[in-house]
């Protein structure tokens, strides 16, 4: 088993469904979510948008590795209807938007990816307050960084 922190971000729409939608979606399709932030509304970080976001973190309990994992939450994305990523490196209005965060392996040791599908711990997790304090919020490991 693996535990995973989650990010979820949405600006488009009913900000608040698409993100309770996609973690039971989470649920349905990865393992048991085990802990689910409040919600916050948030005002778009880097870049302009006329248009607020709501944030909030997950804990996932899932047998699947990160690649297996990421696979499935861009799926759950498209199936939301997210459209599009970022374009020439800037960031745009979403739907939703689901960041692996911090992978924990068996031993509770933190996963360490680098490959450009896939960067764990989230490289900007120390940059974000919209990731960071929601994921205070339901942090509950010891983790061995
Ligand atoms: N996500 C971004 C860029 N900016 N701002 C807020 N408030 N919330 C987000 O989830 C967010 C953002 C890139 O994924
Ligand atoms: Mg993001
Ligand atoms: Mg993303």
């Amino acid at each position: 088993m693996y535990i995973y922190y989650i990010g979820l971000g949405s600006n488009l729409g009913d900000t608040r469904a698409n993100l309770l939608r996609a973690v039971e979606l989470m649920n349905q399709r990865l393992g048991r979510v085990t802990a689910l932030s409040s919600l916050y509304e948030t005002e778009p970080w880097g870049f302009r948008s006329e248009h607020m976001f709501c944030n909030a973190a997950c804990r996932v309990e899932c047998p699947y590795a990160p690649q297996e994992v990421l696979d499935v939450t861009q799926q759950i994305e498209r199936d939301l209807g997210r459209t599009r990523k970022s374009v020439k490196g800037q960031y745009t209005d979403r739907v939703i938007d689901i960041d692996l965060l911090y992978c924990l392996d068996e031993a509770g040791q933190a996963v360490h990816i680098e490959s450009p599908a896939l960067c764990l711990p989230h490289p900007l997790i120390e940059q974000r307050p919209f990731v960071k304090q929601p994921l205070r919020e339901i942090w509950v490991e010891r983790v061995h960084f």
